[in-house]
């Protein structure tokens, strides 16, 4: 495939219609990074301080790894363009500003092109603990530390790719159950011990000690076919966490699986409840889910 222009599509058989901005082209790109606030510096380093409360024997090293290479450290909002040129002599990606959640074809098309979309605006204090739309803060303390690495930079990029054959067989679904799985809430064996990657836990203040450390949730090891049938929810702790080996075989299991083939053999719905067992689970941990039996965040 060519991915040197945004693909056409049908926009609204695949995607939820977006309204683009004035300000924005049909890359959805922003011209420049949005000029921060003390008030906003100072969000972001109170968001840095609580979760690097957290992290340490949390997050894979990795994660860790990325984060003093990118020197995300530094305080305040960090500048897109700094983080872009070690990043590219790193992995050859680079970080470009958006506005809000863009359409699913503008975003693959970005990751196949090693362009990670990060939403311009932070959080308030408001809404410290949990926003719907990702904010600077998760796109870049979550999501970007991991570009850093190699074998994930590859990953996320066959992702993007994945993402437009998916559009064409109408199965973004399925491909959004793998993102979630693992982008977002992964875990990982790293020398016998469970430890996050997903941005969306990093990020965040509850779900770090709940996905590694709790009775309740299902920890199972990650096959892309099952995960790809997987429902998943978005507004609470996750009932099952899929776990990698590491990131080669993440990458491996992705590159090396037939896509096309995959998404002919998929329903358009989703076959497994997020919380099922099923018999071809190797199971790590089987959850209690006594968190979800009381129902969940009140
Ligand atoms: N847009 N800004 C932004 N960030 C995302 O993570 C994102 C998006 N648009 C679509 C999208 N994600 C989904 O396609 C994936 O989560 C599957
Ligand atoms: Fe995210």
């Amino acid at each position: 495939s060519d991915f040197s222009a945004i693909p056409e599509v049908d926009g609204d058989v695949f995607t939820a219609p977006l309204k683009r901005p004035e300000n924005v082209g049909e890359d959805w790109l922003e011209p420049e990074q949005r000029q921060y606030s003390s008030e906003d510096d100072a969000v972001w380093n109170d968001l840095f301080e609580r979760q690097m409360e957290i992290l340490p024997g949390r997050a894979c090293d990795a994660f860790m790894a990325g984060m003093q290479k990118l020197h995300l450290n530094r305080g305040g909002v960090p500048d897109f363009k700094e983080l872009s040129e070690e990043l590219d002599r790193l992995t050859g990606w680079s970080v470009v500003p958006v506005p809000m959640l863009i359409p699913d074809h503008v975003f693959f098309w970005h990751l196949a092109n090693r362009r990670f979309p990060a939403g311009n605006f932070i959080r308030t204090r408001e809404t410290f603990d949990y926003i719907q739309e990702p904010d600077v803060f998760h796109d870049v303390f979550g999501h970007v530390p991991l570009l850093a690495d190699p074998t994930f930079a590859d990953y996320m990029q066959e992702y993007g790719k994945a993402g437009w054959k998916a559009m064409r067989y109408n199965r973004l679904k399925s491909l959004g159950s793998l993102y979630w799985y693992t982008v977002e809430f992964g875990l990982m064996m790293q020398a016998d011990e469970l430890r996050i990657y997903g941005a969306g836990i990093l990020s965040g203040p509850r779900e770090a000690i709940f996905a590694l450390e709790a009775e309740s949730p299902n920890r199972i090891m990650l096959n892309v076919d099952r995960v790809m049938r997987t429902d998943y929810v978005i507004s609470d702790l996750q009932p099952t966490y899929f776990v990698i080996e590491s990131f080669e075989d993440l990458y491996r299991q992705t590159v090396e699986r037939d896509f096309d083939q995959l998404y002919r053999s998929l329903d358009p719905g989703f076959t497994y409840a997020n919380a099922a067992v099923i018999d071809v689970d190797y199971v790590v941990h089987r959850g209690s889910q006594e968190y979800h039996l009381r129902g969940g965040r009140g």
